[in-house]
């Protein structure tokens, strides 16, 4: 197999597919340029014809072949291992590469390559001395590299081998190369005049120039992947929040600066571009974010991984607010086209549903077949994800439902040509849109189609993808790991055994055994009500043979049961996978743990908790089935994409910018949390991220915030456990506060801006009726002259992530406040802790665990503990609320920020014995902990310290962390780096 080379090295660039540049002056000097072209070729092959075979015999050497017209041709055979290539080019660096070409021996993992080289000046090398010089230094290079740079063709073949030479180079990053493509995409792509384009399709332009490069990455990634054929990780996850695609893009290419330059010079701005970007938002919160974290951090630490998911038409809905409420619209995310996906129309799989089980004799055995009452294709949309210092490129397979191509003669027959194409459409409902509510599952049809539907799919990929290297399924629990993300996907373990039994025709045994070594779970829920359940009569009706196979294991597992803990039927109808009762439901939390090998929490509470009250029976039964491993965040998109300024500080003080990829280094910012240098600059690139956020306010709600004032953040999804309610109370006490203060005491007054954004379920009445209160209070707060800078409350409408990218950075202080025991970990912490903002909280999740990395003192702590929690609701009814908790319900209640009767069924759920989630009980310690804020805040050395001492401990939840921890403990998969 051989392949011109693809140098990328400036200085060594020049082969046949690009055109001869300046560097090679001397010989493009001589004859047109097609003659000096041919000529070249031929001259360079022939040299390289007969030096191969010199070559051959030895099995690392240089040798050195002079041709009489064009100059003196290297011959490097060395061993395909990391690092030689570019060992090699550093040698050879100066020189000029006139010619290289490359030849591999799979077998015995050697290369040879040539290289016609001439002097910096194009012209033959002639001194001898030189010479060997250059020779013993690339023999040094080849017995001592660490990585290497090859654009390898995947296949042998004459035809391949021209395709290859054809292409054989990667594209270039310099800005002229990115100017030159992004022209090409706006003339060719977005089909506009190179002349007249607007910032929109020069994003669109930028952005295919920047998929583009994915692609390449991509593509020898998945080589690498099937050559070596290593384990791989397939994470199944119904949603994904990833954001906007081009700033991660150009950060993990390593191309932003170049980028920005080759735009200014066509007269656009890289960041005003890359504001033309929606979000993607495929996901409702949490798991979703989570869920893109993880693939960074996969592609980032060169794991063999895959993600699958659904790539809904409408994404998380747009939150709109009129006079205070909240209103949905669809999110046409789809509409302006999306660059960052690539449609695979050859990749679909027919998925079925519906329709009857019937038995057949197959070789001799009785065999289930299912015959569908319905077809629907799915069809794959590949996202690129590429990982940071690394060429690894890893894929999230995203399904479309399309109409399925079979036809339906009967129905063409009777003439009804049109309800059938209109029947067909249908199908396509089912990866229309995205559930809006993160935690309350009602047994809905289009819900488990969707979670079959994917699940379906991505099965009979990762089986297709899997049976192109295997003959059996002998090997399918070492090379296959399959990650749940929560119950969603669950239904693929009975799909996984359905396929094995009734496809494969493997016998019970070798599939359960099979399906029992390739599944892990991880759940994000604490409370065992919000775990999913779906009737058995939907079930049985949609899935017909997969309720049979669910029965199935139900049975087998109650038998296993029933030898190890006997005849406890209660225990073992709290276990079983089928509820009985007025509605037979399937368990499919239950059903998960039953068939995945691991079961984990997201935080060391969280799994606790799991443990002690969500799988109790479960726990006892398999002690070493569960684990944790604390949830973490990517410190590329939460440091580097959003906080530049933060990001080029740490990486000036700790005098490398290593931490992005080993967050370790983070730690080392310590030594230097008291130093007054460190701590100026610290609070001026806080004090620009915070201008940022002003004028978005300001733009967003008409509120002119002062930038002295504590920006005070609470951004998540609006949840009453997450008590944004509480917050809301706290703002009018400190209003009410200032009121009643001497003009003497206001003064002395920390001023603050309180910041709250969220989306609510859209069938969630109490948390719309928050919003709503978080508008009436600002209201008036903000149009308080009397108040004027001290207070100020604002609502940011429609939170998702391109909005977080630009709070978190410029928050002095955030909020993370869950009633103990309800927040399975959290990770909107862990972002403002990387952007060292201080953290007001509860003991709850993942915030134990930053407390011992962090320290207390170093945070605002208030507030029950999760043991702690079901005494006081016990004690609740009969305790009296604190007396300044009290007056702020009665001001709402009373009408003081109007909407009075509105808000009263929101005051009847935190008081008279209803306050479930305990904000009277808080609510003295909550004001201390705000107090304690203010306090430090007033003291800027104090307060910078703290701040970095945030950052400084961060490393410890980023996702990197939680990904090594998965791969090692749980999923049991190596890097599979690609040669870089
Ligand atoms: C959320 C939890 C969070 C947790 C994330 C990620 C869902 C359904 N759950 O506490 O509420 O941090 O999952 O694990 O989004």
């Amino acid at each position: 197999m051989s392949a011109v080379l693809p140098f990328s090295l400036s200085t060594v660039k020049c082969n046949d597919s690009q055109p001869i540049n300046q560097t090679c002056s001397s010989l493009t000097s001589l004859k047109p340029l097609s003659l000096r072209k041919n000529a070249l070729k031929k001259a360079f092959t022939n040299v390289c014809k007969s030096t191969i075979r010199a070559s051959s015999t030895s099995i690392s050497s240089v040798t050195l072949e002079k041709d009489a017209t064009y100059g003196t041709v290297f011959v490097i055979r060395a061993q395909d291992k990391m690092g030689v290539l570019p060992a090699i080019t550093r040698v050879l660096k100066g020189l000029r590469i006139e010619k290289a070409t490359m030849e591999f021996d799979e077998k015995e993992h050697h290369f040879v390559v040539k290289f016609l080289v001439a002097d910096s000046h194009g012209n033959k090398i002639e001194d001898n001395e030189r010479l060997i010089r250059i020779e013993n230094a690339l023999m040094e290079a080849i017995n001592g590299g660490e990585g290497v740079v090859v654009r390898k063709a995947g296949f042998s073949g004459t035809k391949n081998e021209r395709m290859f030479e054809l292409m054989d180079g990667f594209l270039k990053n310099d800005p002229v190369s990115l100017q030159k493509d992004i022209l090409h995409h706006v003339e060719y792509t977005v089909a506009r005049s190179r002349f007249s384009f607007d910032d929109f399709e020069a994003y669109q332009a930028l952005s295919h120039s920047v998929r583009d490069r994915l692609i390449e990455r991509w593509h020898d990634t998945q080589q690498h992947f099937k050559k070596k054929d290593p384990k791989r990780l397939y994470f199944l996850s119904l949603e994904f929040l990833m954001g906007r695609s081009l700033s991660n893009s150009v950060i993990n290419l390593g191309i932003k600066d170049q980028c920005a330059e080759a735009l200014s010079q066509l007269g656009f701005e890289y960041e005003v571009l890359a504001e033309q970007e929606g979000d993607a938002a495929l996901g409702n919160g949490g798991l979703a974010r989570l869920s893109a974290c993880q693939m960074d951090s996969l592609a980032t630490l060169d794991f063999p991984a895959w993600g699958y998911g659904l790539r809904y038409q409408y994404g998380l809905f747009r939150q709109i607010i009129i006079d205070g409420f909240q209103h949905e619209q669809p999110d046409y995310w789809l509409n302006f086209g999306n660059p960052w996906e690539i449609e695979r129309v050859h990749v679909s799989y027919p998925v079925k549903f519906y329709g009857t089980v019937k038995e057949e004799i197959v070789n001799g055995k009785t065999s289930k077949v299912w015959i569908p009452g319905e077809t629907v294709e799915a069809v794959a949309y590949d996202n690129p994800i590429p990982g940071y210092g690394t060429r690894n490129t890893i894929n999230l397979r995203l399904w479309a439902a399309k109409p399925s191509e079979g036809h339906d003669i009967e129905s063409y027959n009777t003439g009804d040509y049109i309800n059938n194409i209109v029947n067909r459409q249908k199908a396509e409902i089912i990866s229309n849109v995205l559930y809006p509510d993160d935690r309350s599952y009602q047994g809905k049809e289009l819900r488990l189609k969707q979670q079959y539907f994917f699940v379906s799919a991505s099965l009979q990929d990762i089986i297709r993808r899997f049976k192109d290297v295997h003959g059996n399924f002998d090997e399918f629990p070492n090379k296959v790991a399959l990650q749940l993300n929560d119950t969603h996907p669950s239904i693929s373990v009975v799909e996984l055994m359905r396929i094995l039994l009734d496809e494969e025709h493997l016998g019970w045994k070798k599939a359960w055994n099979i399906v029992r070594q390739v599944f892990t779970f991880t759940t994000h829920t604490v409370l065992p009500q919000a775990l999913e359940k779906v009737p058995v009569d939907l079930f049985e009706s949609v899935l017909p043979r997969h309720l049979e196979i669910i029965y199935d294991i139900n049975f087998a597992f109650m038998e296993e049961l029933k030898k190890k803990i006997g005849q406890d039927y209660v225990r073992m109808s709290r276990m079983s996978i089928v509820e009985e009762g007025a509605v037979k439901n399937i368990r499919v939390a239950n059903l998960s743990v039953v068939c995945s090998h691991t079961v984990n929490g997201v935080s060391r509470a969280h799994s606790e908790l799991l443990k002690t009250r969500v799988f109790t029976d479960f726990y006892e039964l398999w002690p070493a089935k569960f684990q944790y491993k604390t949830n973490g965040v990517t410190q590329r998109r939460w440091i580097v994409v959003s906080n530049p300024s933060l990001c080029a500080l740490i990486s000036k003080w700790l005098g490398t910018d290593s931490w992005i990829r080993n967050v370790d280094y983070l730690t080392r910012l310590k030594e230097h949390a008291s130093n007054p240098d460190l701590q100026h600059e610290w609070r001026m690139v806080k004090k620009i991220n915070k201008m940022r956020l002003a004028e978005y306010i300001e733009t967003m709600s008409g509120v002119k915030v002062s930038l002295d004032a504590m920006f005070d953040v609470q951004v998540k999804r609006i949840h009453e456990y997450k008590r944004q309610l509480l917050n809301i109370l706290g703002v009018i006490h400190r209003y009410d506060c200032i009121k009643n203060m001497e003009e003497s005491d206001r003064r002395k007054v920390v001023p603050r801006v309180c910041i709250i954004g969220g989306k609510a379920p859209p069938g969630y009445e109490i948390a719309k009726k928050i919003i709503k209160l978080c508008h009436a209070v600002a209201e008036t707060i903000n149009n308080d002259e009397d108040v004027g800078d001290l207070l100020k409350l604002v609502f940011i409408p429609d939170y998702n992530v391109s909005v977080a990218e630009l709070v978190i950075p410029g928050s002095d202080l955030s909020q993370h406040i869950s009633t103990a025991g309800h927040e399975a970990s959290g990770t909107g912490s862990m972002k403002f802790l990387m952007n060292g903002c201080l953290l007001l909280a509860t003991p709850d999740g993942s915030t134990n665990e930053i407390i011992e990395e962090i320290g207390a003192e170093n945070m605002f702590i208030f507030g029950a503990k999760i043991n702690e929690v079901p005494a006081l609701r016990e004690q609740e009814s009969t305790v009296k609320s604190p007396i300044q908790f009290a007056r702020v319900v009665r001001m709402v209640k009373d009408g003081y920020f109007g909407y009075k009767d509105y808000f009263k069924s929101l005051c009847d759920s935190i008081e008279n014995g209803k306050d479930f989630y305990l904000l009277g009980s808080d609510f003295t310690s909550y004001l201390e902990a705000q107090e304690a804020a203010d306090v430090a805040y007033v003291d800027k050395e104090k307060w910078s310290k703290m701040s970095i001492l945030c950052t400084a401990g961060s490393g410890r939840f980023s996702s990197d962390r939680t990904i090594e921890d998965y791969a090692e403990k749980t999923w049991g998969i190596q890097p599979c780096k690609l040669p870089s």
